[in-house]
């Protein structure tokens, strides 16, 4: 059965970050092997929540895990600058073994053309120096504009201009990047290169948007990664997902801060994928 490391924060309350990658992967028949790099009570989209910041833990967390072997190391929230540092010497260590992992990034770092507030600039430079170490990246719009140094002006880019970020993400030195959320009138597209050429998933928007999708997406392309999709299609199950159980919950109005209800859908997942592969 295949394993993955995923390195991220756990919040207790507004389904994101681990709690998502957990019952996800397991569903998609992967072992995670969850690696919190803070404890939070909600996620920070909510006015109040309480932070624990696990950086001092993470170190000998990692290091003891040197000895053990990932099919994949899939990385999120990361709260501080030297987060960074220690979870890029872990996928370096990795990175050296006979079979190394597939390295799935998700560079939480911001949305709706802001930073989060845990965010600072010394941090942006160290995800930029990570993602070199990706073979997957999975920024929205807003980490492709930070990542690469280019001017935010809305969730609604061209196709033209879709294709140059995609370009100046995988200078970086990253495998393949592929871009969440791009808005086009009714449909989301989720835009995809790697040495092959381009990928293109189109999905129904809705109107409302909510938290964790991101998290979310990137938990589903991971699981699928590790089980030998390839990537154009390990795209489109997890847009296809993402998209269904947004519209899902939209329809229980449940508040945005709450998050995708996706639980009441993991079958389903595990159904498309399954058939998927079959194709
Ligand atoms: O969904 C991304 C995410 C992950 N972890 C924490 C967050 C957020 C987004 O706000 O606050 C703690």
């Amino acid at each position: 059965m295949p394993k993955i490391a995923c390195i991220n924060d756990i919040s207790g309350y507004g389904r994101c970050s681990l709690t998502t990658a957990i019952a996800v992967l397991s569903v998609l028949g992967v072992q995670p092997c969850p690696v919190p790099t803070a404890v939070l009570s909600k996620h920070t989209g909510f006015s109040e929540y309480v932070f624990t910041d696990l950086t001092d833990q993470l170190g000998a967390y990692l290091r003891d895990w040197n000895v053990l072997s990932f099919d994949g190391i899939y990385t999120g929230f990361l709260g501080s600058h030297d987060q960074i540092s220690v979870v890029e010497e872990f996928i370096c260590t990795h990175r050296r073994q006979e079979k190394p992992p597939t390295v799935i990034i998700d560079t939480v770092m911001g949305d709706a053309g802001a930073l989060y507030a845990t965010y600072t600039p010394q941090m942006c430079e160290a995800m930029r120096q990570l993602v070199r170490l990706a073979d997957v990246i999975t920024p929205n719009i807003t980490e492709a504009c930070f990542l690469t140094d280019t001017e935010y002006h809305g969730e609604s880019i061209s196709t033209a201009e879709a294709e140059m970020l995609v370009q100046k993400l995988l200078d970086l030195g990253c495998g393949a990047a592929v871009i969440t959320g791009i808005r086009r009138d009714e449909i989301l597209c989720n835009f995809g290169m790697n040495r092959d050429g381009l990928f293109f998933d189109a999905e129904q928007r809705t109107k409302r948007v909510f938290s964790g999708t991101g998290d979310l997406f990137a938990s589903v392309l991971s699981g699928c990664l590790v089980q030998g999709a390839p990537l154009p299609e390990s795209i489109q199950i997890a847009g296809e997902f993402t998209a269904y159980v947004t519209q899902r919950t939209l329809e229980q109005n449940t508040p945005p801060h709450e998050g995708v209800v996706f639980e009441p859908y993991l079958t389903e997942l595990c159904n498309l994928m399954l058939g998927g592969n079959e194709k």
